[in-house]
């Protein structure tokens, strides 16, 4: 199938060795943003980062579990996903070996739920399995891309001023697309005054589920902006009513919170609930799930792109792996590391071309070196999980 994404392992001296984890460690490290982040459910002015990573062979795979403190964009928090990978997901991948990431995610499916900390061991063990076949990870995926267009996610400011400044930053750094968070007070104003400023501009709204459709009447408005998409106008696991919405809006609507595995992009694209998918491989519990959506979003010409999450250079790596593949035709939330941290965790960082586009890294496994004496040094938690001895 055209589109499709494919786990090389199709040549017999490419299959996958069984692999026998040693360990698993968890870290917290917590790092600034450069400035306050605010979308319709609250501000934040740093990250606590949640690293995985998962030993074997002497390799060390990395990961990221992309939940927040608070338990406002999803249920999961870093607390939630800490009291579940070590208590469950990761003695799961204690026992005996590992032969693929199918294997793993349904060593990983007898817990319900937990998506983003089943995702974080997901991306720990692609990152294992690209250094064990001495592949780039967007190589191990199947990706096609080399270059991937991005865009800016903008949170709510104090003042339009404030934004519009910002709006011309991104745009002159060469960011393709600006995407604007919204909220009830922070909307129609706001948008028609940067489209004013900008009427070429591909412009996106994203409203973090603030609306509800008897706000119908005031969020088709927005029809009047050309604007690219509207992300999550409704409930954050609603479809129903995203697809009474669409069928009034001209303007596309986009999934992000209500997609939480296959079967819902699959239902949402049956039920007509949006006409782009944001996947985001945290949300939807790991790469399996994301390869998956995307085949079915190529399958039927539906455009997909790769959300964010305030990531780290570790969790922006395995973005950019999964934006090469080709379905992912809009620009992602994927900025350079510079638009969120005055210093990441991986060197070299993540740098946005003056076309809009990051390079796809073609070295073997994350393709950037990963900083560890930094990480140490932020590090404020460590734990290690490690086989039973027999
Ligand atoms: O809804 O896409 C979202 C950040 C945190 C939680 C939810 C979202 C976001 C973003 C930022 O929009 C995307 C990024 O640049 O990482
Ligand atoms: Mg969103």
């Amino acid at each position: 199938m055209q589109g499709s994404s494919k786990i090389s392992d199709s040549q017999p001296d490419q299959a996958t060795p069984e692999i026998k984890i040693d360990g698993v460690e968890i870290r917290l490290i917590r790092l600034p943003l450069i400035e306050p982040f605010e979308t319709s459910f609250g501000k934040i002015d740093s990250r606590l980062i949640f690293l995985v990573s998962l030993e074997a062979d002497g390799l060390r795979g990395w990961g990221e579990v992309v939940a927040s403190e608070e338990p406002r964009y999803s249920y999961e928090t870093v607390g939630t996903a800490l009291h579940v990978l070590r208590d469950f997901l990761g003695p799961a991948l204690l026992q005996g070996t590992i032969s693929s990431l199918d294997d793993l995610a349904n060593r990983l499916t007898p817990v319900r739920g937990h998506n983003m900390a089943k995702a974080g061991l997901e991306l720990a063990f692609m990152h294992l399995l690209a250094q064990i076949r001495g592949v780039s990870l967007s190589t191990l995926i199947g990706g096609e891309r080399q270059r991937v267009p991005v865009g800016v996610s903008l949170g709510i400011q104090p003042k339009i001023s404030r934004l519009l400044e910002r709006v011309e930053r991104y745009l002159s750094l060469g960011y393709q697309r600006i995407k604007l968070k919204i909220k009830p007070g922070w909307d129609l104003d706001v948008v028609s005054e940067v489209r004013r400023k900008y009427p070429n501009i591909l412009l996106s709204v994203d409203a973090n589920s603030a609306y509800r459709l008897k706000d119908q009447e005031h969020l088709k408005h927005l029809d009047d902006f050309n604007l690219l998409m509207v992300e999550q106008p409704l409930e954050n696991d609603d479809l129903i009513d995203h697809a009474k919405l669409q069928k009034v809006m001209k303007t596309s609507l986009c999934l992000d919170e209500s997609i939480t595995n296959l079967r819902q992009a699959k239902l949402a694209l049956e039920l007509g609930s949006c006409r782009i998918i944001n996947i985001k491989i945290g949300r939807v519990g790991g790469y399996s799930a994301a390869l998956g959506i995307h085949d079915l979003c190529a399958s039927q010409n539906v455009p997909v792109w790769c959300g964010g999450m305030l990531e780290s250079g570790i969790g922006r790596a395995h973005n950019l792996a999964l934006a090469s593949l080709r379905g992912f035709t809009l620009p992602g939330d994927i900025s350079a590391s510079s638009r969120y941290f005055e210093r990441d965790i991986i060197s070299p960082e993540v740098t946005v071309a003056a076309d809009g586009t990051v390079a796809v890294p073609t070295g073997v496994g994350l393709g950037f070196d990963i900083d560890l004496d930094f990480i140490n040094h932020l590090t404020e938690t460590r734990e290690q999980i490690s086989r039973m001895k027999s």
